[in-house]
Order: structure tokens, then C-alpha cells, then sequence
């Protein structure tokens, strides 16, 4: 007996169960034990008919991605060959009716079009994701999809990978029965009603009513390839899948899924796919920490009080109640109170106009947040969150305070984004109960949230604080306590060798370009301006960057400091904007640069995008390399799952880690040690990153050998 699979009879109906936790993905076993219950079920006479369901959260959510992790880096891999089986399924005598909840996706809906029919729970979604591991469907979904839900929305679903609900799969023809309470009963009763009627059993692969013709189909095609260069820049296999969508409709049935295969095979071992397959597994690893385990008591979280109703006190009220907490927001004076309550109440507007929530849903949402000046109700909070400004003698003074309000379980959260968590910790006497939580701006949007462990920081509280980041739906990744965490130190670097970059002859507005060419969602002189050159010269004070003689310091960003240039926010920074923060370089700052470069001797040149590119990404994996080494992330993948959800680091290059390694390290070593000679000291090559490069190894190994 194959214990992934199993048959049972109910009503004279075969239901065949799947039963392959936790996502039943169509690990080796899972399509084997799929074939022989439908041939038995075909011998079964007592069975009129058959039911494919899967045990657990859901049906199946597609291939097995460890197996397509094996295939994308060449070793032998057990991807399943699902034609014969997808055929089987297809020819079955007996009415097929599969049977979806939760998250019928990739394979897993592959398999479901197989099917005569499909019936689905209400709160089921469905969908061919595979874009978003830099593939593209391969079990026939490209061909089958178009045949039911036609070519539009097929390309629609492949290019962009979103899933979408059962009512809209009904209304698209995907599934042909959405049914609230007994799934299983209710597909029975589907399958017998099929056999009474005696319905015709109508193939998908022999529709071809919803295909169209490649003359008319050529429009939506070419809509398909601009939705990708829009949603999924720079990316190969959503392109790849319309073309196998278009050798649905200019092909029979067997030859578009030859077709499909070829082009599946081509993306599977493409850099982009090895990079999306990572950041996939990087981003459920990231919870994986030493010392936590699951006996490791989490604590419950539903009231969560804030201090600071500013732009971060704010967004993280937003967060929290979104995600159904009580939250208590502190302020310490009514105006700044009424200031934020505003904000929020103009944010969440914003967010009805663009249709995210409902207007009930939003008071909803503000119901759950209070505004307060004082402490009340702050002894029975499961987490507080200090929110206010980035200056260690408030955050202390505030800690000192709190300590004495706080119940004996409550997390201690300070949400800052550089300062030393030790020396917060401190001023209380429960140091193990507080512990950093670096929300992203907005955070209300934002995915990550560094955890920062101090050097007392309990493992309870840092399992409570991990668990809140996932009921925040946000991806918590846990940095050590070192100036700058993990995406702040890493993006100094970045930033000063980008303003080196300007005063030796580029522009702010070539290098943000070469960045976003490389496929940063933004350039680094926008961020700053974004993220307020005031804030940025806070934190240089604060962490003393600079202090010591003889380093070369950036020569404008003070400049603009004083200037009252803080960015975004005083419409000029960097760029000028307009009233809809549309950024235009400004001459004048073009020329300020050039003046203080010329003032200070720099000799002028000009810039390759590559330059551009190494200069500034190469900074950021060299100080990636320190930070692995030294032990302030747990591992390499660690990093680029921040990079990608913190600092619009592209998912399709994996994260700076993984794209050093596809760079290979000994390239990116040897320019280092070249920009060393050339620069001296802060070019100095992280060690780890130089031995690796000479053994010839990865930081995707290295993550590997300490696993
Ligand atoms: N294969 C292997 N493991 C999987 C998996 C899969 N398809 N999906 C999830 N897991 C593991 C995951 O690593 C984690 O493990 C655990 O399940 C829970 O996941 C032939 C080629 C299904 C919506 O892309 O979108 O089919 O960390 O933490 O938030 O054409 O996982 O606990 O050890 O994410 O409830 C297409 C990807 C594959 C689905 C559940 N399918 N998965 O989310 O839990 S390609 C996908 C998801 C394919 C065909 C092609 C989500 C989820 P661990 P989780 P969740």
C-alpha cells in the first residue's frame, strides 16, 4: 500500500486521498500512488465514479520544489513525468471529479485539469505560480489552462502567478461548482449526479472552443508580454510561458505539450530560476534558529501597545491591527497624537480608494487601535513596541519608564533601525525580555522585519517576536546586535561608495539608473531621499561614521543637510520632486557635486553601468561577507531574504549573497582586491568572501556545509 495515497468507497464512488503533508506537493511516491489508484478505481465495479481529494490544509500545491531545487542546479532530481499520468486521468471510463481546497497550485492544479470536473470549497484559491521560481508550468498546464479559462486569463495566471479565488475560477470556467461546508460530500454528490445524468465525460485536452487562432490571439499575446515586462522586469519565464500558451492554440494537444516541456527545461536551469527556487526556501528558513525549538514557549500575542504615533509608531499600528490585534498608540503630546490618528485614518482611505479594504473593514481596523497619552492599559500588553525617535538617551529613558508599567511576560520590542540593543537593554532589570524590531517604512507594507537578538535576548521572546512577524504576515529574519543590523551596515557601504561614484564624475541620476537597470526597484540617491537625508545624517552622527582621521568622507550629503535638502519631504534632496513625488535631477546639485569634487581634487571620468554596478553591489556583498562571518546572520540566504523584502534587492538574481555566487566569487574577489589597491581601507576584502573565492567554493555552500 502507498501510504501518500489512499482509496476508500463512499456511495459507490472511489475517493482517492492524497496524503502528503504538510502541502501534499508531488514528492516521489505522491503521482506513482496517483496511477495505481486510478487503475484500480477504473477495475473497482463498485465504484461508479471518482473522487480525487487532498487530506489536510489543502489539495495539491504542486511539484516538489526540493526536487526542482536538484534539477535547477543539475543534480539528479525525481521530477515526476506526469503526461502519462495527467492521460490516465483524462481517459478514465469513469467520471473524474477532483475536489480542491486551500491552495490548488502548479502541479497540484495540473493535475486538477485533468480532471472531467472540478469542484471547489469556497475559501479555495487556485493558480500556476510557477513564475515566481523562475519557471514555467510543466505537466501540460499551459495547455490545459487556455482550453478552460481561455487565452487571456490563462496568460494572465501564468505571467503573473497570482492566484485567484474559487468564485473567480468558477466565473472563468476553471472549476464547475463552488460549494460552502463538506467539500468531500458535497463532490460525491457532484460525481453522482455526473454517472444519473449520464453527463458526457469532455477531455480538456480535446477543447479547443475557448483557444481562438494565432491571427486574432496575436494582441493578447503581445498584452501578455508587456504585463511581464511590467510586473516581472527583466524576468525569462513568464515570457517563456506565453510562448507555451501560444503553441497551445498553433499546436494539437501533444505537440504544445512537447513544446511546454522543451521550454520548461529551458528555464529550469536558468541563473534566474536557481535564484527564485533559493529566495523560496531562504524565506521558510529564516524561522529556522538555534536554541529555538518547538518545545520553545511562544507567547500569545493579541494586544500590542505602540509608543510614538510618528511614521513608524503608525505603520506598525496599521500592521498590528490589520492582523486583528488590539493595539494601544501612545503619544506623549495631543497634537502629535491627533497627528498620527490622521495619518493613519488618510493611509487606510488611500487604501479603500485602491479597493484593498472595505470601508467597514477599515473602521474595523481603526476600532481596534486607541489613541492615548498615557500608559493605561499598558500593564496587560503581550508586546510593547518603543516607536519613537532614533536617539539612544529617549529610547533609554523610555525603557527605564516602561519597565516599571510592563506585565512579567510582556516582549520589550524597541523598533530601531541601527542602535545597539545591549545598551537599551540595560536600563532595565529584564534585559532577556527586550529585543529589537526593525520595521521597514511603511511598515504597514513593508514584508521584513529584522528581529534584533540582544546579548540577553531569551529564546521565548525571540520565538514570540518571530511568531508575531508571521501573524503580521511579515518575514522576520533575526540579525545580531551589531551597528546597522544586517541591512543597514550592509547598505552604508553601498550608499557612500555610490557618492564616491558621483564625486569622481557620475551623476546621482546615472548610477540610480545603472542600479535600476541592474533591477533594484529603486536607485540608491531616491532612497535617501525617500528615506530623508536628515534621518541619514542622524544615523552618521549617531554611529560616528567618519570619525576616524583619514578616511575619505562623502563631501554632499552634508551639504544638502544643511541646505534643508532632506528629500521627499521638503521636495528636494538629491532630485527635485514634484507634487506627486515625481523625481527630476537637479542642476544644482549636479553642480554642487562637481564644485566640492573639483574643490577637493577628485580627477573626473566617466561611468560604465558595470562600473556603476560593481562598485556599489560588490560593496554591499563584501560587507554581506562580514557580517555572515562574524556572525550577525545565521546564514547567507539570512541576508538576501532581507535584501529582497527590505531593500527592493530583485527576487530574480536571489539576493546579494546568491548573486555573488552566480557572479562567481573569485571574480568579484579579484575586482575587490583591485578597487583595494586602488582605494585603500574600505576596500579592505571581507576574509570569508577571499577564502571561499580561492577554494573555489559559494556562499550557498557555505550556508550548506554549517546547516
Ligand atoms: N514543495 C515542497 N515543499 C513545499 C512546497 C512545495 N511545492 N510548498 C510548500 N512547501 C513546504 C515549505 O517549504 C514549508 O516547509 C512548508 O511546506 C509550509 O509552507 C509541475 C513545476 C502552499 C501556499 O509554487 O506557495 O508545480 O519550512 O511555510 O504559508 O508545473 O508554501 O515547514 O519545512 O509556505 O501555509 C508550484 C509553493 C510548484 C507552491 C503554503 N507550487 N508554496 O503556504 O506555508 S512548481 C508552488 C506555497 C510546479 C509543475 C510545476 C506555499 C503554500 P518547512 P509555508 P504557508
Amino acid at each position: 500500500m502507498n501510504p501518500l495515497v489512499s482509496t476508500t468507497n463512499q456511495s459507490g464512488v472511489a475517493v482517492i486521498t492524497i496524503d502528503n503533508p504538510p502541502v501534499n506537493a508531488l514528492s516521489p511516491g505522491v503521482p506513482e500512488g496517483l496511477a495505481s489508484a486510478f487503475t484500480a478505481a477504473n477495475a473497482d465495479v463498485g465504484a461508479k465514479a471518482i473522487v480525487v481529494i487532498g487530506a489536510g490544509r489543502t489539495f495539491i500545491a504542486g511539484a516538489d520544489i526540493k526536487e526542482l531545487e536538484y534539477a535547477a542546479w543539475g543534480q539528479p532530481a525525481k521530477l515526476p513525468a506526469l503526461h502519462d499520468l495527467l492521460a490516465t486521468i483524462e481517459n478514465s471510463a469513469k467520471p473524474v471529479v477532483m475536489a480542491l481546497h486551500g491552495t490548488t497550485f502548479g502541479g497540484g492544479l495540473e493535475v486538477a485539469m485533468a480532471g472531467h470536473y472540478r469542484v471547489a470549497a469556497r475559501d479555495g484559491v487556485m493558480g500556476q505560480p510557477e513564475v515566481n521560481l523562475g519557471i514555467i508550468p510543466g505537466a501540460e498546464g499551459t495547455q490545459r489552462l487556455p482550453r478552460l479559462v481561455g487565452v487571456e486569463k490563462a496568460i494572465e495566471m501564468c505571467v503573473t502567478g497570482k492566484p485567484i479565488p474559487a468564485a473567480d475560477a468558477l466565473a472563468a470556467g476553471l472549476v464547475d461548482a463552488v460549494v460552502d461546508g463538506q467539500l468531500l460530500d458535497s463532490a460525491v454528490a457532484f460525481a453522482l449526479d455526473v454517472v444519473s445524468r449520464n453527463a458526457p465525460l469532455v477531455k480538456t485536452s480535446d477543447r479547443t472552443d475557448k483557444l481562438g487562432t494565432p491571427e486574432r490571439n496575436a494582441p493578447l499575446y503581445a498584452a501578455g508580454c508587456a504585463l511581464a515586462a511590467k510586473v516581472r522586469r527583466g524576468a525569462i519565464a513568464p515570457l517563456k510561458a506565453v510562448d507555451a500558451i501560444e503553441a497551445a492554440v498553433a499546436l494539437p494537444f501533444d505537440e504544445g505539450c512537447r513544446r511546454e516541456r522543451e521550454l520548461f527545461s529551458e528555464c529550469v536551469v536558468t541563473d534566474q530560476a536557481r535564484a527564485l527556487i533559493h529566495a523560496f526556501f531562504a524565506e521558510r528558513g529564516v524561522a529556522k534558529v538555534p536554541g529555538i525549538t518547538k518545545e520553545t514557549t511562544v507567547r500569545p500575542v493579541g494586544k500590542v501597545a505602540i509608543i510614538g504615533a510618528g511614521t513608524m509608531g503608525g505603520g506598525i499600528a496599521m500592521a498590528c491591527a490589520n492582523a486583528g490585534l488590539q493595539v494601544l498608540l501612545k503619544e506623549a503630546e495631543q497634537a502629535a497624537l491627533d497627528r498620527g490618528m490622521e495619518t493613519i485614518r488618510k493611509n487606510y482611505d488611500v487604501s479603500v480608494k485602491r479597493g484593498r479594504f472595505t470601508p467597514e473593514g477599515v473602521e474595523e481596523r481603526m476600532a481596534r487601535i486607541h489613541p492615548q497619552l498615557d500608559y493605561a492599559g499598558f500593564d496587560s500588553a503581550d508586546v510593547i513596541i518603543e516607536a519613537v525617535f532614533e536617539d539612544m538617551a529617549i529610547k533609554k529613558a523610555i525603557f527605564a519608564e516602561i519597565e516599571g508599567i510592563a506585565g512579567a511576560d510582556c516582549v520589550l520590542g524597541t523598533n530601531t533601525s541601527t542602535l545597539n540593543i545591549d545598551e537599551i537593554a540595560s536600563v532595565t532589570k529584564r534585559p532577556g525580555s527586550v529585543v529589537g524590531l526593525h520595521f521597514f517604512s511603511p511598515a504597514n507594507v513593508m514584508r521584513l522585519l529584522e528581529i534584533v537578538r540582544g546579548k540577553a535576548t531569551s529564546s521565548e521572546i525571540l520565538a514570540t517576536a518571530l511568531a508575531l512577524a508571521k501573524k503580521l504576515n511579515k518575514v522576520g529574519v533575526v540579525a545580531g546586535n551589531c551597528p546597522g543590523f544586517i541591512g543597514n551596515r550592509m547598505m552604508f557601504p553601498y550608499m557612500y561608495e555610490a557618492q564616491f561614484l558621483v564625486e569622481e564624475g557620475a551623476t546621482p541620476e546615472q548610477v540610480d539608473k545603472a542600479l535600476t537597470g541592474f533591477g533594484m526597484a529603486m536607485g540608491i540617491f531616491a532612497v535617501d531621499d525617500m528615506a530623508g537625508i536628515d534621518v541619514a545624517w542622524r544615523v552618521r552622527k549617531a554611529l560616528r561614521h567618519f570619525a576616524e582621521p583619514g578616511v575619505r568622507r562623502p563631501l554632499v550629503q552634508d551639504q544638502l543637510f544643511e541646505m534643508g535638502r532632506y528629500g521627499q519631504k521638503t521636495g528636494r534632496g538629491w532630485y527635485i520632486y514634484d507634487a506627486n513625488r515625481k523625481a527630476t535631477p537637479d542642476p544644482e546639485v549636479v553642480e554642487l557635486i562637481r564644485s566640492s569634487a573639483a574643490g577637493a581634487g577628485i580627477a573626473q571620468r566617466t561611468f560604465t553601468p558595470e562600473e556603476i554596478i560593481e562598485r556599489t553591489v560588490y560593496a554591499l556583498i563584501n560587507e554581506g561577507a562580514r557580517i555572515l562571518e562574524e556572525g550577525y546572520a545565521l546564514r547567507a540566504a539570512d541576508i538576501d531574504v532581507v535584501y529582497i523584502n527590505g531593500y527592493g534587492f530583485p527576487a530574480r538574481l536571489g539576493g546579494p549573497m546568491m548573486c555573488a555566487d552566480q557572479i562567481g566569487l573569485a571574480k568579484i574577489a579579484a575586482r575587490i582586491a583591485e578597487f583595494h589597491a586602488e582605494f585603500g581601507e574600505r576596500w579592505t576584502p571581507a576574509p570569508l568572501l577571499a577564502r571561499l573565492a580561492t577554494e573555489g567554493k559559494t556562499f550557498r555552500e557555505f550556508d550548506l556545509e554549517r546547516a
